[in-house]
């Protein structure tokens, strides 16, 4: 079994053993009181759900088992422990020699999530082999009746849909399903089945998604769906995902990248999908795949439910509204000398008109997100790529305007940007122009988290997620006492 299970069985006694005395000694304790308020608010702010990889701040923001975003930077291990920068060499080359480096693989992010603890630089590796290694023992490309019903597929197809039924399908080889098929398993053994099937959902990842992206360059251009990159054993899961898009050396090159840009494109990829992994579990996706998996739904159905909720325009789809904001704004701004004034009138303009501005506001967030700030700090630190990129430049202008109208508007419960108001634009300024596509590129890393979650509500062994509801002759009675 692989050294990051190893990890997971040794953290599961402990852990199990706290949530039974909670459970035994004080379940009785109240939390939160229910209002009629909050039952007919989307349960906002209501401490109902039990999560362990991620904690949400609403003025700190994002907390990885208590690593903030920074702490991750200059904790988890990154791109140096495949050699990078030295050459070709392979990846695992005397990696625990190195040091911590500012960025962090994605990777190192599944083993804290699935762990709770930071790997070392050998552990991070060894999830990256491991995940390889499921993909060739599938003979380096997705399972064939997987290509097979997602070529059948219209072309036009919404790319969400195309990677929920790549999901579904890749679900005809669930260990959990079949394990639980056959009656072999006991409770208390669930969640090994369960990581398995997460670590070859997420292994698969990559190859889903440039299957969809080739579907999606097939119809723009009216050809064919050809594959745009090539998948390679020796890379890393993030850099694998950029070639089957098309963005590295590995690659069609599709949009014509520098050396340079491409080596950047594979750094924005392992940023955004390292810290987009989790936001704890009232998200919409995390939620959605925690309860669907409460049904002992096996990891491949809960998480393909978890990306649908993802392509919601509020949720995961704010990028592309973004993308489509800004360049609106661009076109109708672009001969004119853009002034604070300007775009605060065009934000006016929204708001009359019922809209709202995307990537700002957050149900719990009540500053500008981390996750936002992270990606602007990418584009800041690379100013001879984005100094002259007038989408870019808007969106951060934006961010300096758009705060004060929502203020003003006083509707909103956080006027700040969220990090779609940054994610979606930097994709774009690469060449990632089909904003559909930008919501399977979330997916990707949004896996991450509810997919580690869901191996302990296994290990815990949770029960089946069934709140009660009220009609609305029950509410008005109860309101009334
Ligand atoms: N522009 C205009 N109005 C807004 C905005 C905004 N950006 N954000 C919230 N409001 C309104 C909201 O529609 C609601 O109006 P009403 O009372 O008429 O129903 C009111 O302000 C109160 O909403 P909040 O309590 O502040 O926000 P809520 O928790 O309900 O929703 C979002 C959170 C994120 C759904 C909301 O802020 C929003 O729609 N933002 C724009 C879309 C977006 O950026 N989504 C990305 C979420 C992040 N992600 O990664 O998924
Ligand atoms: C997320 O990353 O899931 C979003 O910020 C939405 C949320 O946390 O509700």
């Amino acid at each position: 079994s692989s050294q990051m299970k190893r990890a997971v069985a040794a953290a599961i006694p402990e852990k199990r053993a706290a949530l039974q005395s909670l459970r035994r000694d004080h379940a009785a304790v109240p939390l939160d009181t229910l209002t009629v308020g909050s039952v007919l608010g989307g349960m906002r702010g209501a401490r109902a759900l039990f999560w362990g990889g991620t904690t949400l701040s609403p003025e700190q923001g994002i907390r990885f088992h208590g690593l903030s975003i920074e702490q991750c930077q200059a904790q988890l291990p990154g791109p140096e422990i495949l050699g990078e920068g030295a050459g070709e060499s392979s990846p695992g080359e005397s990696a625990d020699a190195l040091s911590p480096s500012p960025q962090f693989l994605p990777e190192s992010m599944l083993w804290l999530l699935m762990t709770g603890r930071p790997p070392s630089p050998a552990e991070a590796l060894s999830v990256t082999r491991l995940l390889n290694e499921r993909i060739e023992s599938q003979g380096g490309a997705l399972p064939p009746e997987v290509s097979r019903a997602m070529r059948a597929l219209p072309r036009d197809l919404h790319p969400m849909t195309q990677l929920s039924v790549g999901l579904s399908v890749l679900q005809r080889n669930s260990q959990f399903a079949r394990a639980y098929e056959q009656g072999k398993l006991g409770k208390a053994d669930y969640w090994a089945p369960t990581y398995e099937d997460a670590i070859t959902l997420i292994a698969n990842l990559p190859l889903l998604a440039g299957e969809v992206y080739s579907t999606v360059q097939a119809q723009a251009t009216g050809t064919t769906p050809q594959p745009l990159g090539q998948w390679r054993a020796d890379r890393d899961w993030s850099y694998n995902l950029c070639s089957l898009l098309g963005y590295t050396a590995d690659s069609a090159n599709i949009r014509g990248l520098t050396a340079e840009q491409q080596r950047d494109f594979v750094a924005l990829m392992r940023l955004y999908t390292g810290i987009h992994a989790d936001h704890e579990g009232g998200n919409v996706s995390a939620h959605t795949t925690h309860l669907v998996g409460s049904a002992l739904a096996d990891p491949f159905l809960a998480y393909a439910a978890g990306a649908n909720g993802l392509a919601g325009p509020l949720h995961g789809l704010a990028a592309q509204e973004v993308v489509r904001f800004l360049e609106s704004l661009q076109r109708q701004l672009g001969g004119e000398k853009v002034t604070d004034s300007l775009l605060s009138d065009q934000l006016w303009a929204l708001l009359r008109a019922g809209q709202v501005i995307p990537g700002y506001g957050h149900a719990v967030l009540r500053r500008a997100d981390p996750r936002f700030t992270a990606m602007l700090r990418f584009a800041q630190a690379r100013p001879a790529e984005f100094g002259a990129d007038p989408h870019v430049q808007l969106m951060v202008r934006l961010s300096r305007v758009a705060p004060a109208v929502l203020r003003e508007h006083g509707r909103c419960n956080n006027p700040h940007p969220n990090v779609d108001a940054a994610s979606g634009i930097l994709f774009h300024h690469y060449g990632v122009r089909e904003l559909l596509f930008f919501t399977v590129i979330f997916a990707c890393s949004r896996a991450l988290g509810p997919l580690a979650q869901l191996v302990w509500d296994r290990a815990y062994g949770l029960p089946i997620e069934r709140p009660k509801s009220v009609d609305l002759g029950q509410l008005m009675k109860l309101a009334r006492g």
